[in-house]
């Protein structure tokens, strides 16, 4: 058997594993990472679109500010419509002169990947049968096959890194961690299509047909997103039904303002909350994915996977340049306080906005006034502006 050494073994070349191990490289900590895809699959998944400015500062701190800057698209509100109704949501009149960047997580993860390899950090992609073993203790090590050959990595910590259906949570004795799940009872199906956005804003729409999500990459392309069934399936949507669909959704003045074309991308997201605590086992970490999933509503997964990473490198900084246990002692308890937060704000916003196939008429009639609500009161919109900016870290 093969046998590396590093400081921080990190599990999973998603944004968080990329970003704490650039920011640990930065600094001079050691890091390797083991991927379980090829490069090319990590840099084709689309995913997130909706960056806080806590998030971009952390992206800034690992020296991938510059193509977010120049081409991330700067959103002061949005609009929620309802049937045919549109109300702006002013974030930066109700947060303060805050706002969000709509830069696309394929390219935050391009970004990451290219600064990885120009600064010379380690990243194997391909690795099949990663484990994490011994992180009751402080000589954790990771098992692993790269290329066919079995690898061990000897480590003072790893970076559960992996994503919710990764091996490092898995890992976990069951009596050590506890879980909280939130399954809902529909999914989003999203197209990406180079067509102009219908509007400079994103449009969230509550429709007796169901949720649907005006997006962008840029001012070139469109990503749209229509609620269905959980258990629909991509090829029961041709790009013709999905249009027709999503602009029934829309007030008619949107719908017809919606330029339609071929699709390049077309998938479908199941929506589930969950949690799981804490997210510390000895010299395990848990971070982004692998320790919470929220549903897309509030656009909240990449910016709470960032925040995490946030946390884990102070704590890190800490231990290795400081010799003080406080910040990497309190990541848990940290990173959850953020994250149930962003997991209450997403509930809220899935459930405010969505139709449920089993409610009944006094819930659908409560939901309808939340919304109501939630359009016609200031520190109503003031709360849903503060969550959607971001909280502070
Ligand atoms: P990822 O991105 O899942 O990366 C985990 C990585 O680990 C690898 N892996 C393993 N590697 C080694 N060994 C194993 N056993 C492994 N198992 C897995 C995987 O291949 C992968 O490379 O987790 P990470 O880094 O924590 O990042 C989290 C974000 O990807 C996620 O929260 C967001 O995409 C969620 N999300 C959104 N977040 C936002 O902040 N704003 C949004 O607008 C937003 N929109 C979305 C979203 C997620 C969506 N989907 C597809 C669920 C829209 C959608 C449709
Ligand atoms: C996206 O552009 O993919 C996107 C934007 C906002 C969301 C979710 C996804 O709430």
């Amino acid at each position: 058997m093969k046998i590396l050494s590093t400081q921080v073994c990190i599990i999973g070349a998603g944004p968080s594993g990329l970003l704490l191990g650039q920011l640990l490289h930065d600094i001079g900590i050691d890091t390797i990472i083991v991927e379980r895809s090829s490069l090319d699959h990590v840099l084709s998944r689309v995913r997130a679109g909706v960056l806080e400015q806590g998030a971009q500062r952390t992206l800034e701190a690992a020296g991938i500010g510059g193509r977010m800057h120049a081409q991330g698209l700067v959103h002061e509100g949005f609009a929620i419509t309802r049937e045919t109704d549109v109300h702006r949501i002013d974030l930066s009149g109700l947060t303060g002169g805050k706002w969000v960047t709509v830069y696309g997580q394929t390219e935050v993860t391009r970004d990451l990947v290219d600064r990885r390899a120009d600064t010379g950090g380690v990243t194997y992609y391909s690795v099949d049968a990663v484990e994490p073993h011994d992180f009751a203790g402080d000589k954790p090590h990771v098992t692993c096959r790269i290329d066919g050959e079995e690898v061990r990595i000897d480590c003072r910590f790893i970076a559960g890194c992996d994503g919710f259906h990764g091996a490092s949570r898995r890992a976990v004795p069951e009596k050590s961690i506890r879980t909280f799940e939130k399954v809902y009872p529909f999914g989003w199906l999203g197209i990406l299509s180079d067509v102009p956005p219908v509007s400079h804003e994103l449009i969230y729409a509550s429709h007796s047909r169901g949720f649907a999500l005006c997006s962008m990459r840029s001012k070139s392309r469109s990503r749209y997103y229509i609620q269905c069934n959980a258990g629909d399936s991509v090829e029961a949507w041709s790009d013709d039904r999905f249009w027709t669909e999503l602009r029934r959704r829309l007030p008619p003045d949107i719908a017809e303002a919606v330029t339609t074309g071929p699709s390049f991308e077309k998938s479908i997201a199941p929506l589930r909350s969950f949690v799981a605590e804490p997210m510390r086992f000895g010299s395990l970490f848990l971070v982004g994915d692998a320790a919470h999933i929220v549903p897309p509503t509030g656009a909240k997964g990449l910016n709470l996977a960032v925040s995490d990473v946030h946390y884990l490198f102070e704590g890190l900084c800490g231990h290795f340049l400081e010799r003080d246990r406080f910040l990497l002692d309190s990541y848990s308890e940290r990173a959850l306080a953020r994250a149930w937060k962003a997991v209450r704000f997403s509930w809220w916003m899935t459930t405010m906005l969505h139709r449920f196939p089993e409610q009944g008429p006094f819930e659908a009639r409560i939901l309808e006034t939340e919304l109501a609500y939630t359009l016609s009161s200031e520190a109503a919109k003031t709360a849903l502006a503060e969550n959607y900016v971001g909280l502070p870290y």
